[in-house]
């Protein structure tokens, strides 16, 4: 039975049993109201039309109990929000950010989002879609490219604290749709959908046991992208000349960060201290822009990546070892140490989602405009590994 975690409440669920919604194109109107389990497992008050589960005998059509229409809209049964159509019958991986406050998580998500849509889509193929929570009208995208994507692309202003999907007390994970085909027996190409789903998870709430919907979505994860501050690491800082305000890491350094992480981890996967952690980390350093003036030209980090349709192995190792190279530069070589210790699949980044320095101080973007720089490499390594595109 095909198994994958809900990209909204992150529940384990059988893809091959979904529950059906309504979609109100019965012979008399039907109602939307707010949905009980969607309040308590997501903290959604939006209206929705009636959510029921699947028919159990076999060739029966799903008939909205309210209006008697035919429901085609397919939902999540353990909390009855709508998912996208790849989602059905799929084993989509589940791929968690976490990173401390002021990271640069958001900014990271917002561009990479873009870079995936515009680039790295046709790059392999794919057909990459944003889907929310909000499937009825656009309201949910709308929202999201008016207050992220616009906000940071069109009008230069870098996400203020207060941030669109972190707004009240619930959290909004962002779900991509990546289409593209897989090759079966005999060259015989089929249709494979991946659905990744991400919450842009402070660091303070992980420190918080009571959010439960962020340890909920740890505990799904079938891969991490970790987010760290190379400002946030004192030898590093000390190599540039910042002010006061691109300081923002709040919660402890990198290391500490990294730490609470693998504690968290062992604990929720149960993992004994004697075994390393096998889920696929991969470790982002943000704002690298800061120091490509003091690389030298041939450094792998400031190279363009590849534009084939493959993930490149010897180009992720170059940047691996690279950046093992910086940490050692910055006396955080106990980073490595700690990673090497502590999984068996990690890999360093070193990534820049601006390109360029933004005015800290006016939180605006560069003058000459977002020229994002290795933002997709994360991702495109642990799609490797989870086997949604080639690696070589
Ligand atoms: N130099 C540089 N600074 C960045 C970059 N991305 C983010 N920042 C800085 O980091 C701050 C926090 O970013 P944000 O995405 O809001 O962090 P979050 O709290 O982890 O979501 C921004 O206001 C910028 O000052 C980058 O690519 N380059
Ligand atoms: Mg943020
Ligand atoms: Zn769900
Ligand atoms: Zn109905």
């Amino acid at each position: 039975m095909p198994q994958a975690a809900c990209p909204f409440c992150f529940r384990k669920v059988d893809t091959s049993k979904l529950a059906y919604q309504c979609t109100g194109h019965g012979s008399k109107p039907c109602e939307k109201s707010e949905d009980e389990l969607r309040v308590q497992m997501t903290g959604n008050h939006a209206p929705s039309f009636p959510t029921f589960a699947a028919p159990t005998e076999r060739g029966k059509q799903p008939i909205c109990p309210k209006c008697g229409g035919v429901a085609k809209r397919r939902a999540c049964p353990a909390c009855h929000t709508a998912v996208p159509i790849g989602f059905v019958d799929s084993d989509s991986p589940m791929i968690g950010l976490i990173g401390s406050k002021g990271s640069g998580k958001t900014v990271l998500m917002t561009v990479l989002v873009k870079q995936l849509r515009e680039t790295i889509g046709k790059q392999f193929m794919a057909a990459i879609k944003l889907t929310t929570d909000n499937p009825d009208g656009l309201g949910g995208l709308e929202a999201y490219k008016a207050h992220r994507e616009d906000a940071l692309f069109e009008r230069g202003t870098l996400p203020s604290k207060t941030d669109w999907a972190n707004a009240g007390n619930r959290r909004i994970p962002l779900v991509l749709e990546w289409q593209s085909t897989r090759t079966r027996m005999f060259g015989k190409t089929v249709p494979q959908s991946t659905i990744l789903s991400f919450l842009d998870t402070a660091g303070e709430q992980l420190n918080s046991l009571e959010d439960t919907y962020s340890l909920d979505y740890i505990a799904a994860c079938d891969s991490l992208i970790i987010a760290l501050d190379p400002f946030a690491i004192p030898g590093a800082r000390a190599k540039l000349n910042l002010p006061e305000r691109a300081i923002q890491s709040t919660d402890g350094t990198p290391l500490h960060v990294i730490e609470h992480v693998t504690q968290m981890l062992r604990v929720e996967l149960g993992v004994k201290n004697n075994k390393r952690i096998k889920l696929p980390v991969a470790v982002a350093f943000t704002k690298m822009d800061a120091f490509y003036r003091m690389m030298d030209r041939g450094n792998s980090i400031m190279n363009p990546p590849g534009r084939l349709p493959i993930y490149q192995e010897a180009d992720g190792q170059a940047v691996h070892e690279q950046m093992r190279a910086l940490l050692h530069d910055w006396n955080a070589s106990d980073i490595d140490i700690h990673m090497s210790l502590n999984f068996d699949n990690f890999r360093f980044f070193g990534v820049s989602a601006l390109g360029a320095e933004p005015d800290y101080a006016q939180e605006t973007t560069a003058p000459g405009g977002i020229q994002p720089h290795r933002v997709e490499d994360p991702l495109l390594w642990i799609l490797s590994k989870e086997g949604t595109i080639k690696a070589q």
